[in-house]
């Protein structure tokens, strides 16, 4: 019923049990200006292969769900205006209408998971939104993290959102988040929130294993790994905070709702920090495709244990 369509390298890697890294769209349509956003979807393509693992690059043309774009459909996507930004909420309608759309975090997931890949790569993911006590904007990301079982690698949550209560409402659903390396829970520009993560490790085993743990359990959702963005790519947080207040106050007097408030956001701290936010943005994505590669390895090697 669900005609999946593999890339050629997906299909080969799905066929020798060789490990696979899934990548969402939406950052390549709605996160990063053209024309940087194809260059990066084919530079963290290139890093996961480097790694050793064979990226799928996920979204849906012409209504099916393509799991690895061949590089010419990675460029059509790339090109084309107007592609929706589907969600859980709106995938299985985008594939009954035949339609196109780049995927978020949540609908990457569900791909991920009818694939069969355990470990996915992305820059940051959604969460409760600054004043959702209002607004009730909280993603659905979240949500998916709780049910379906892929471990997703991103740099913790932007400073665009609220991140106590992002961890809150992660607690409350049961996911574990697992910061790399440190203690604190990363935010996406900067290594650190000031936040304690709730879990740490330093090893890509050690995730691996509390990924099968999870299955082995019974227990549905993944992880989240917070992986701190380098250092030397990170903007201090006292710099961005007021450009952010200032991105969230346009957003509110506009009336940005719904699923164009993350990309307003995105793009309106992009031009306050003259593209300094895009540079950091780019690193981090490739620092997180890096270990999600390794991370998948270490499921493949662990499992066989
Ligand atoms: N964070 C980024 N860049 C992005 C997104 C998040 O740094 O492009 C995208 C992801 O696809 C994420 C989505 O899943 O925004 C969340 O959107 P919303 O807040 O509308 O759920
Ligand atoms: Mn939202």
């Amino acid at each position: 019923m669900i005609d999946i369509r593999y890339s050629a390298e997906v299909a080969a890697a799905r066929a020798e049990g060789r490990p696979i890294v899934a990548l969402e769209s939406t950052i390549i349509t709605h996160g990063m200006p053209a024309p940087r956003n194809l260059e990066v979807a084919r530079g963290v393509e290139a890093l996961i292969r480097d790694g050793g693992a064979t990226p799928a690059t996920i979204a849906v043309m012409d209504g099916r769900l393509h799991v690895g774009l061949e590089p010419a459909e990675l460029d059509a996507l790339g090109h084309a205006s107007d592609v929706a930004k589907l969600s859980r909420a709106d995938l299985a309608a985008c594939l009954a209408t035949g339609g196109t759309g780049a995927t978020t975090v949540a609908a990457t997931m569900i791909a991920a998971r009818l694939a069969g890949i355990a470990v996915f790569a992305t820059g940051g993911i959604g969460g409760v939104h600054k004043g959702a006590e209002t607004s009730f904007d909280i993603s659905a990301d979240l949500q998916e993290l709780g049910q379906s079982p892929v471990t997703v690698v991103a740099a913790g949550a932007k400073a665009i959102l609220d991140l106590p209560k992002t961890l809150e409402v992660l607690e409350t659903l049961g996911v574990p988040v697992i910061a790399f390396g440190q203690d604190d829970f990363p935010a996406f520009w900067s290594p650190s929130s000031g936040l304690a993560a709730p879990l740490r490790m330093d090893d890509p085993a050690a995730i691996a294993r509390a990924h099968l743990m999870r299955g082995a359990m019974g227990l549905p959702g993944g992880q989240l790994v917070a992986n701190p963005i380098p250092a030397g790519d990170a903007i201090p947080a006292e710099t961005l905070a007021p450009i952010i207040a200032q991105a969230q106050a346009r957003a509110d007097a506009q009336g940005v709702s719904a699923k164009a408030v993350t990309p307003f956001l995105l793009q309106a701290i992009f031009e306050a920090t003259d593209g300094r936010s895009l540079e950091s943005n780019i690193a981090l994505v490739e620092n997180n495709a890096r270990l999600a590669a390794r991370i998948a390895h270490a499921i493949g090697s662990e499992a066989g244990k």
